[in-house]
């Protein structure tokens, strides 16, 4: 995801250096640069949140008189004894996501660790079209991709959000984990900034209730993804680390930048591998090479050529960690498309642009490892031409347009997604992943729904041969859209779970059961040693 604001803007001659440097800071923190007004009220905003959100904690943690609770061994014996006072470990009746299950009444829901599974790490492949989970006995098992974003870890939180749990607002990772698990999502796509992972930053304790959180060692960097690997994988959820941001507020339109070198970028790589690539952490399936690169080219040997940019860095993890999947995104060039007798010219969806892969693909020292992980985003992201009929180009929205009927929309999007990236399903065996689309969905405000359209398309899109999931943005209810609908422009924020963390967005719940139909949408099985 990126802040929209002009990155496809059209009409422009010139690009306008400002704007295209947008950053990707959580839509939450830095809305865009041109909306200064709007990101300051936002900041207060969620600074008056947190600074609620603690209070309102620690008045609970005072004053509430706790439901009585079983104690476990585990708690009596080690709270005495220790030198170092144990993390208190209680049951939390809060912060449990409203999705209409139930909870055994004495369900353990914040575990002190998430225990060893015995589970090891197996070789993930990309092949035929589909991933596959290959054991040690060389069993093939095909899977199809059911998944999420959830971030927060490449913001200057350096945590994923909404892990504040008290009685009004947030939830813990052990529900979030049992949430997705209960709805069939069986992967979480973690966005990361490089430079955190270089100096191991420790995440802001302030976004995270640590005591009902037992399981979760924010010492660092490091053990902070550690422990969201684990509590997701005691569920058969999977990880895809996503190299997002070069440090908290650069984006960086390449794998380097201002802030981060291409030898400090490889250097992260080395990092991951080295601390996660084994058994302990047998569900993390590979590595986003990085996200949106909308300053690259594909193949030409330039300075951001991206082909040789995602070679070098798949490589790299390769020599690191032979098991992962490099999943690459595509550049953001400029193309005519004529749908709908109708021509625009216009900017591929930021790490769409595979257009080049095909003829120039990537070369890597280990076979079945690239997975192609483009975006497809509706017009919440930005009013495309292309998905509406005729109106007017204004700035950034289109006025005076009608929108498409069902069967001309889908065709434009089959069309529109085959050029960018779908054709890949023919000329080359890896898989594709969509590693972000949504946006709006609940709160599209076109007439005929255009918004929601695109995105159910995209959804049933994923079934065809040659696509093996994607990952929905996002779970977070904090991301924000700026036009809603393709002729106004606004400020929205929308996601999977409500505002509060704990109440569920259902009509998006629910669009995203038409997933469960891919034909291989299972936990990721743990193979046991
Ligand atoms: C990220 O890097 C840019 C470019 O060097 C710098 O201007 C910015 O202050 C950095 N952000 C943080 C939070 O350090
Ligand atoms: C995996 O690596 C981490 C970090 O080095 C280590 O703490 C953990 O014990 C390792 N797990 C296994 C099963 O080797
Ligand atoms: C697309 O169309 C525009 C406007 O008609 C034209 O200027 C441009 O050269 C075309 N671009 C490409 C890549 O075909
Ligand atoms: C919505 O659909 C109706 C029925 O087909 C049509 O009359 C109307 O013009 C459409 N609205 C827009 C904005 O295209
Ligand atoms: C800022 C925020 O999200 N506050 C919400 C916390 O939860 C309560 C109860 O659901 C909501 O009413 C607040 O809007």
């Amino acid at each position: 995801m990126e802040t929209p604001t002009y990155k496809y803007q059209d009409n422009v001659l010139s690009p306008n250096t400002e704007a295209v440097l947008n950053t990707d800071e959580s839509p939450m923190l830095a809305p865009s640069s041109s909306s200064r007004r709007r990101k300051v009220m936002f900041v207060i905003t969620f600074g008056l949140v947190i600074v609620a959100a603690v209070a309102v904690a620690l008045t609970w943690h005072f004053t509430t008189t706790k439901p009585k609770e079983q104690t476990t061994a585990l708690e009596t014996t080690t709270i005495p004894t220790m030198a170092t006072p144990a993390p208190t470990r209680e049951r939390y009746l809060i912060g449990r996501i409203q999705d209409g299950s139930t909870w055994a009444q004495d369900e353990d829901n914040n575990p002190l660790n998430y225990a060893t599974q015995n589970c090891y790490l197996p070789q993930y492949q990309s092949k035929q079209g589909q991933i596959f989970v290959i054991g040690k006995d060389n069993v093939e098992k095909p899977i199809s991709i059911k998944g999420i974003n959830w971030f927060g870890m490449e913001t200057s939180k350096n945590i994923p959000f909404g892990l504040w749990t008290n009685q009004q607002n947030g939830t813990t990772l052990y529900e979030i984990s049992a949430f997705l698990s209960r709805n069939k999502f069986n992967s979480v796509r973690l966005p990361l900034n490089v430079k955190s992972l270089l100096n191991n930053t420790p995440p802001s304790f302030d976004m995270v209730h640590q005591q009902a959180n037992a399981a979760l060692d924010l010492t660092s960097y490091i053990t902070a993804i550690g422990g969201i690997v684990k509590g997701l994988g005691s569920r058969g959820i999977s990880v895809l680390l996503d190299l997002h941001n070069l440090n908290s507020t650069e984006k960086g339109d390449a794998w380097f930048g201002a802030s981060i070198s291409a030898d400090e970028f490889l250097q992260s790589v080395d990092i991951l591998t080295h601390n996660f690539c084994n058994d302990t952490y047998w569900n993390i399936i590979g590595l986003d090479m990085k996200n949106e690169p909308y300053g690259t080219t594909w193949g030409d040997n330039g300075p951001k050529d991206f082909q040789t940019g995602a070679e070098t860095i798949a490589n790299r993890m390769l020599a690191g960690c032979s098991n992962w999947l490099a999943f690459v995104e595509g550049n953001a060039a400029k193309h005519n498309i004529t749908v709908a007798d109708q021509t625009s010219y216009f900017f591929d969806w930021w790490g769409g642009g595979l257009r080049e892969a095909g003829n120039k693909p990537l070369k890597l020292s280990k076979a079945n490892k690239v997975v192609y992980s483009p975006h497809y985003y509706s017009p919440s992201v930005y009013p495309q031409s292309y998905l509406v009929k005729g109106g007017k180009r204004d700035g950034d929205v289109i006025t005076g347009y009608t929108e498409y009927d069902d069967a001309t929309l889908s065709k434009i999007i089959a069309q529109s997604s085959d050029e960018m990236f779908g054709y890949l399903r023919k000329v080359q065996d890896g898989a594709l992943v969509l590693g972000e689309f949504g946006g709006l969905f609940t709160l599209d405000a076109h007439e005929n729904k255009t918004t929601q359209r695109v995105t159910q398309n995209v959804i049933a899109m994923l079934k065809e041969p040659g696509y093996a999931g994607g990952y929905m943005w996002s779970l977070n209810p904090e991301s924000g859209y700026e036009y809603n609908p393709s002729s106004v422009m606004g400020y929205w924020t929308e996601g999977l779970l409500e505002k509060d963390w704990v109440h569920v967005n259902t009509q998006y719940l629910n669009a995203l059961k038409a997933m469960d139909q891919m034909a291989h949408v299972v936990p990721f099985p743990c193979l046991k040693t």
